[in-house]
């Protein structure tokens, strides 16, 4: 059964007694909402149920819904048709970030951004240099890139020369996924920031982390690292088809206040869109 389905027959089968809103605290847990956050909304609602007499499930359900609604923050992008738009995707390895560059370029252009380059950045793996050529050809978005081991920093150069400084355009970067202290990857980001300081200054500026919605509390440590160390702009939650139960979205925006831009739906350019925070909360409590 779902985790949705679970959280509904929870509330089918029993009545809204102290057991019941505990069995809710451990699903909520389980679906990636962390366990302080999780008892926090639980003993919340028993105090809305009970103010608002509130004694059948259907009710009950759509008051959690109320109680998470301020957890589901969406962002836009909000990038400029026309200026220079650059946007680093970033995150450990095999969150999605190839996959998802590529996802975001044929996103854009269909909705007529044009003079789209993907910027080849994670030079430490030669696959991964080959990968998002692959997607390249695939989709039919002009790739930069350099040699295995090359400067991440001199391949934004390069996109940013391709693109135009001035743009209008866009530049979508790859980047490795090592994982990173936060010096190795303030070091890297303050390369990256002088590039696009020196060559294009008046660009649209965008730092987006992408996270794999199976990953639970390990994706939040991994947000709280790079949020810390780089400020960004928002989240993309890849991966978030099959088991992917998604709390995870509700936790980065009380722990850190991280909206959410796009959801990955699976391995297709097509299984992209903008987050949608009422569709998240029916898919995420089974309304
Ligand atoms: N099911 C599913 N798979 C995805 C999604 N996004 C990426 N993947 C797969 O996850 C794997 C790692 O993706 P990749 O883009 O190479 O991750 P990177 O290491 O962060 O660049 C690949 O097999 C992708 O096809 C998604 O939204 N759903
Ligand atoms: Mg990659």
């Amino acid at each position: 059964m779902g985790f949705a389905d679970r959280i509904k027959a929870l509330f089918k089968k029993q009545a809204l007694d102290d057991d019941a809103f505990e069995d809710l605290a451990d699903l909520l847990v389980e679906g990636d909402m962390g366990a302080a956050f999780a008892v926090e909304i639980v003993d919340s609602l028993k105090a809305l149920c009970k103010k608002n007499r509130v004694d059948n499930p259907e009710g009950a359900r759509r008051l959690l819904k109320e109680l998470l609604r301020p957890y589901t923050l969406k962002a836009e992008l909000e990038l400029d048709k026309n200026a220079l738009n650059i946007c680093l995707l970033l995150g450990v390895n095999g969150v999605g970030k190839t996959t998802s560059c590529a996802k975001l370029a044929v996103w854009e252009r269909q909705r007529g951004v044009e003079n789209i380059v993907l910027a080849a950045g994670d030079t430490f793996r030669a696959a991964a240099v080959d990968q998002l050529k692959i997607h390249g050809q695939r989709a039919n978005i002009r790739v930069v890139a350099q040699h295995q081991g090359a400067d991440a920093a001199a391949v934004l150069w390069d996109s940013i020369e391709a693109v135009g400084t001035q743009g209008p355009g866009l530049v979508i970067a790859d980047t490795a996924g090592r994982m990173h202290t936060r010096a190795d990857l303030v070091k890297e980001l303050e390369k990256m920031n002088k590039v696009i300081a020196q060559r294009a200054p008046g660009a649209v500026y965008r730092k987006i982390l992408v996270l794999d919605s199976t990953t639970g509390q390990n994706g939040m440590r991994q947000a709280e690292t790079f949020h810390q160390a780089v400020r960004l702009d928002g989240v993309i939650l890849s991966k978030y088809d099959s088991t992917a139960k998604g709390g995870m979205v509700l936790s980065l925006a009380r722990q850190f206040g991280l909206a959410t831009l796009f959801v990955g739906t699976g391995e297709g350019y097509a299984d992209f869109a903008p987050f949608d925070p009422d569709g998240f909360l029916d898919d995420f409590i089974g309304l």
